[in-house]
């Protein structure tokens, strides 16, 4: 119970302890391989803090690192090279 506390609690300062973060719909991902290459696309971006796809849910978290961005255009060509759409 603690420890889902503290997770409950993680999640929530997530945002404030690490920065700006955006979410995208992503279609086309159809198991876990292609949450991999989705996150990889993303975690070679020099602007990427971290990013968690969910094929299931058919989204992509991304963490911005401090004072960068990436626009949805920029979001939405790395999707693209990666294989998929981003919507
Ligand atoms: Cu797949």
């Amino acid at each position: 119970m603690k420890k889902l506390l503290m997770t409950a609690l993680f999640l929530l300062l997530q945002p404030f302890a690490f920065g700006a973060g955006t979410d995208v719909s992503v279609k086309g991902m159809t198991c876990s391989n292609c949450e991999h290459i989705v996150e990889g696309k993303f975690q070679s971006q020099p602007e990427i803090a971290s990013a968690k796809a969910d094929y299931k849910k058919g989204t992509l978290h991304l963490e911005f690192k401090d004072g960068k961005k990436l626009s949805k255009e920029q979001i939405s060509t790395l999707v693209s090279e990666a294989g998929y759409t981003a919507k």
